[in-house]
């Protein structure tokens, strides 16, 4: 673990919102006094009804429940936009850097936005939408996306983006699952150069999902893509006629905001539920203090709005904030491994935030590529999706930044809906890999396997001990399922299913998950989602799929399949597995190495022994641990012999 601590630079924590007294002063009062303070942070916003009741929440199985600013009401649109118009109509609100640098980027101010937002919710509400109505939106990184998310939340519809890089399978499940009615999309998508075929993809997904009955279709290609008759709309052509003006539907706090999938450690990806006070509050508030965000400075967070960090910081976080966000269609790669650091100089980032698996990659690539570009705009960059890998971080404040530029390293989770625990850039002196301290309303525990509160320097199971306004309410449609995946692990605590060590400085260090999920170049993925993709092939018997560690992604898939009795595994099937899966859950979804396994190893009462799995991927063999439960240990021997080249 790497010692070196970097100070906060002196400029950083003389001109910063917060110093690190003010953090300590700050975090302190949001846990003696919650009330208050959220009182006071909730002032950031236009309440359409003012809220007298502040934080009623509790973990305790008898009086669970999670409200915040209960009984008073919003519109999250009518922040990110109207209430902007006045001081910085002209602002340019969204700066869009298409996937070709050839192509030319579009400029749209506040008040472009507002006048989009209002045509397409308008085209929304003439074809039924109402208040918590779902709409599933299904587009790449374009700022029709994000005219789409603020256009629902501007009439009271719950969105439910699904990342444009899953297959027709895993789309149509997402749509099933919360019945949308309506489906956004375009003709096809465009990154690193290739298309995807976005359209055909819904059309195949509502071969399964009859229940919609209006696909809206934006021209991204102009290819010819089929629409039926009476159910699909041309984007342009719907929104001609429709007004430039939508009042804002007013929103009590906790009515449904939007849904996120996001992966679990059982099979079905959970619908997160984010709802509209507390979300809205810690989105503005994590967003201007994390990056110390002033109004109008060039801003870019390079994820999808197919992932929460879309959500929060790429649309909602900056725009509430009367920022300039950079939305960006392409890959770091395309067309060469510089366009990352060409787009910061294009536009002048001031801020830039991507995912340590991105970085990693362009580490590989070599410091020319950085190097000659200026960067001389960046003031400060961030990390988010994985542990950042000590490497990856001295890379990224050497060579991008210069050893000019803080990092911030934030810790948080789909459903925890905005950073938990995050440095501060005129706060916290920086420890390479450390995720740091908690933000405002955490208070983090780690625990050890029998629940025990550890104290000072400790390693154990992250918890967090009380509600903060930005967590999730429920998992769509399976409320039961929310209170046991989340608080039952430990009794009256949040289980982040992330295991994590503190210091003695008290610094929180992620250590990954403990849980059956994987985190695959920052994305979630539920081995069980993958091992029942690997079961639906008719040569499949069965599978067990566990991480393997990767230079690049942080973690790869390894999966152990027994194939069918009659079916003799070779290259072939293997590619074809790998082919499989990519198109029952999507490319994210690969397999790294497929072992072909006559048996797995299981325990006597017929568990597989992950433990042992995780093992031999990670090429750890020589002490494989108890192995004394084992009912047959030949098992092992067999899957230690035939570990595959390529693994
Ligand atoms: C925002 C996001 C959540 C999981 C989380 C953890 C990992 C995210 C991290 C990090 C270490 C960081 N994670 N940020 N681990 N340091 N800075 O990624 O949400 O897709 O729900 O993933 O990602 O394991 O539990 P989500």
């Amino acid at each position: 673990m790497s010692q070196t601590v970097y100070p906060v630079p002196a400029e950083w924590a003389a001109n910063a919102l917060v110093d690190e007294a003010g953090y300590r002063e700050m975090h302190r009062r949001s846990l003696d006094d919650p009330e208050g303070f959220w009182a006071e942070q909730a002032k950031r916003i236009d309440w359409i009804t003012p809220f007298t009741r502040v934080k009623e929440t509790s973990f305790d199985e008898a009086d669970f429940g999670i409200r915040w600013f209960g009984d008073g009401a919003l519109n999250l649109s009518a922040n990110c936009l109207d209430r902007h118009l006045e001081a910085r109509g002209d602002q340019v609100a969204i700066l869009w850097e298409p996937d070709s640098p050839d192509e030319p980027e579009r400029r749209i101010t506040y008040r472009q936005l507002h006048a989009d937002v209002c045509r397409f919710a308008n085209l929304l509400k003439s074809r039924g939408v109402g208040k918590g109505d779902r709409v599933t939106i299904y587009l790449p990184m374009v700022p029709e996306a994000a005219v789409a998310m603020l256009a629902c939340s501007r009439i009271g519809a719950i969105h439910s983006i699904v990342f444009a890089g899953f297959s027709p399978e895993a789309l149509a499940g997402r749509i099933q699952d919360c019945d949308s009615r309506v489906v956004i999309t375009a003709d096809e998508g465009l990154r690193g150069g290739r298309k995807v075929p976005l359209k055909a993809n819904v059309d195949a997904a509502l071969n399964h999902a009859p229940g919609v009955e209006t696909v809206v279709v934006l021209k991204r290609t102009g290819a010819d893509v089929a629409m039926r008759d009476g159910r699909d709309i041309d984007w342009a052509d719907g929104i001609a006629e429709q007004s430039a003006e939508c009042e804002p539907t007013a929103m009590g706090a906790e009515d449904p905001l939007f849904i996120l999938y996001t992966s679990g450690s059982t099979g079905k990806p959970k619908g997160v539920l984010h709802t509209t006070g507390g979300y809205t509050v810690w989105a503005a508030m994590t967003h201007e203090y994390v990056f110390d965000y002033r109004p109008g400075q060039i801003y870019w967070c390079a994820a999808d709005v197919g992932w929460v960090t879309g959500h929060t910081y790429v649309i909602y976080g900056p725009l509430l904030n009367g920022g300039t966000t950079v939305m960006f269609e392409g890959v770091p790669n395309f067309p060469d491994p510089s366009r990352f650091w060409q787009v910061v100089d294009k536009f002048g980032v001031e801020i830039f935030y991507g995912a340590p698996t991105a970085l990693r990659a362009l580490m590989r690539e070599g410091d020319e590529w950085v190097a000659k570009t200026s960067r001389k705009s960046l003031r400060l960059l961030g990390s988010v999706g994985e542990p950042i890998n000590p490497e990856a971080w001295e890379w990224y404040y050497r060579v991008v930044g210069e050893e000019r530029c803080p990092i911030v390293d934030t810790w948080w989770q789909t459903e925890t809906g905005g950073a938990t625990i995050t440095p501060l850039p005129g706060a916290t002196p920086m420890k390479p890999g450390s995720a740091s301290w908690p933000m405002f309303g955490v208070k983090p525990l780690l625990l050890d396997a029998d629940g025990n509160v550890l104290e000072g320097a400790a390693e154990g199971s992250l918890v967090i001990a009380d509600s903060w306004p930005g967590q999730m309410r429920t998992v769509w449609g399976d409320h039961d399922r929310f209170f046991q995946t989340y608080f039952t692990t430990y009794k009256g605590y949040y289980f982040t299913g992330d295991g994590c060590r503190r210091d003695a400085d008290g610094y929180y260090w992620i250590t990954g998950r403990i849980d059956d999920v994987i985190n695959v170049s920052g994305h979630r993925m539920g081995t069980a989602e993958i091992e029942s993709a690997l079961v639906a092939h008719s040569k499949v018997a069965e599978a067990a799929v566990v991480g393997m560690p990767h230079p690049v992604k942080g973690q790869g898939i390894y999966a152990y399949v027994t194939t069918n009795a009659e079916v003799e595994p070779d290259d072939a099937l293997r590619a074809e597995l790998v082919k499989w899966v990519r198109t029952e859950i999507g490319p994210i979804a690969t397999p790294d190495v497929i072992q072909f396994a006559p048996a797995l190893p299981k325990t006597r009462s017929g568990k597989i022994m992950r433990r042992i799995l995780r093992k031999i991927a990670e090429n750890d063999t020589g002490n494989l641990g108890d192995t004394s439960t084992l009912a047959d240990p030949s098992v092992v021997d067999h899957l230690l012999a035939n570990r595959p080249a390529t693994a």
